[in-house]
């Protein structure tokens, strides 16, 4: 007899956690999803959870999220937050070009900027992800060396102009590339000193999409690459069928000085500079 009651008492115990559990679900909409989770870094009394769409960092442009939660496992809402990536290579330290740090709109707790890692890390040397919060008023920091894979196809470039500055050039879309007509978005960015790399305004981005394995044919209603409203460089790239292209680059400054890059002519089948995308 005692032990049936203690057998309902835990199963009353069971039940209730569970329904409680069930209201937790209801209540709290998962911001996170179609989202996967790259990694968590934790500082006490901090974790910070990082995600991405594909759950991974790879070499080039990349949308990084994250949310902050305490040990036990609530979502900070309405914290503050800067951060600075960090490559460590043998011989020196530098920064990458990167966006600050927003909320996702209607969301309280999803934090959303972007980072270009312009290179992958490897055995030897590594990237390393700071991230300063302040909640309540109150600053911490949390940081973690983080994995950078290279990239299986090049959406990322680092140049010297015929100016002399150094340049550091990514896409951005197309990231679902489809037959016809896409656009295609950029960010272009000028490295000032190993950590500061400012956008630079008011260039052109010409564009020269090819495909090598069919007698490097191009493809029609190509738009080079201008600023509209934003920093983000815009124009449209057409695939006229599937398979592997070489998005050819010249790159232009305001004064419409060629800084980088070659047109692609019967003797010279590429330019230096390129995007590629295979579909
Ligand atoms: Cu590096």
């Amino acid at each position: 007899m005692k032990i049936l009651k203690y057998f309902s008492s835990i199963m009353l115990i069971l039940i209730t956690i569970s329904c409680k559990k069930d209201d937790i679900n209801i209540n709290l909409p998962n911001e996170t999803d179609g989202l996967k989770l790259v990694q968590s870094i934790k500082n006490d009394p901090f974790i910070i959870d990082l995600y991405t769409v594909s759950g991974k960092l790879e070499q080039g442009y990349n949308e990084v999220f994250f949310q902050i939660k305490d040990v036990e496992g609530h979502l900070i809402e309405n914290a503050q937050a800067s951060w600075s990536p960090i490559m460590h290579m043998m011989d020196k330290s530098h920064a990458c070009p990167y966006s600050s740090i927003s909320l996702v709109s209607d969301s309280k707790t999803l934090h959303k900027g972007f980072i270009v890692f312009q290179m992958a890390g490897n055995d030897m040397e590594y990237w390393e992800l700071s991230i300063n919060i302040i909640v309540q008023e109150s600053p911490y920091n949390l940081s973690a060396k983080i994995n950078v894979i290279p990239a299986s196809k090049k959406r990322a470039t680092t140049f010297t102009g015929s100016d002399g500055k150094k340049y550091v050039l990514a896409m951005v879309q197309p990231t679902q590339p489809k037959e016809g007509l896409n656009s295609i978005t950029a960010l272009l960015y000028t490295m000032e000193n190993m950590m500061s790399f400012i956008p630079v305004n008011g260039y052109t981005i010409k564009i020269d999409p090819r495909m090598p394995s069919m007698e490097n044919h191009s493809s029609p209603n190509n738009e080079n690459l201008t600023q509209k409203s934003t920093s983000f460089y815009e124009g449209k790239v057409a695939f006229s069928m599937t398979g592997y292209w070489k998005i050819n680059l010249q790159v232009f400054n305001e004064a419409a000085e060629l800084l980088k890059g070659e047109p692609v002519t019967n003797e010279n089948e590429s330019s230096s500079l390129f995007f590629e995308v295979e579909f």
